[in-house]
């Protein structure tokens, strides 16, 4: 009896010290950004970043790159084929190929392009 009343005291401690920094962190993520929820995703992992499209022309399974034959980047690249560092494999859907058209985020980090929030498109209307 009296070690539980020690943990709940104990506890309860803790949750004072936390709740002030996660509002305090809170506040900051949304004077960062005027532009909706997004920003707190970024805020998550560094880098900026720029919504792409392309064609995949070859993947390294290995070293888990792409190269993309992406479409002109607003404000950032032209249309060029090039290498991107793709997330893990395991997480890739399975219909990606080659000759696959994408939609993807690139995040720009330490001069490599990364690949976020992949999707296939299905560009083919009929
Ligand atoms: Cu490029």
């Amino acid at each position: 009896m009296k070690l539980r009343h020690r943990e709940h005291r104990s506890l309860s401690g803790v949750r004072k010290l936390t709740i002030p920094i996660c509002l305090a962190l809170v506040a900051a993520a949304c004077a960062a950004g005027p532009d909706g929820p997004r920003h707190e995703h970024s805020a998550a992992v560094a880098g900026e970043r720029h919504p792409v499209t392309g064609t995949i022309v070859a993947i390294n399974p290995e070293t888990e790159v792409w190269y993309v034959d992406h479409d002109p980047i607003p404000d950032y690249m032209d249309a060029m084929t090039m290498p991107f560092q793709a997330p893990p494999k395991e997480t890739w859907p399975p219909e990606v190929a080659v000759d696959r058209r994408i939609s993807a985020t690139v995040r720009v980090h330490n001069g490599e392009h990364h690949l976020e929030d992949i999707q296939l498109i299905d560009d083919q209307a009929d």
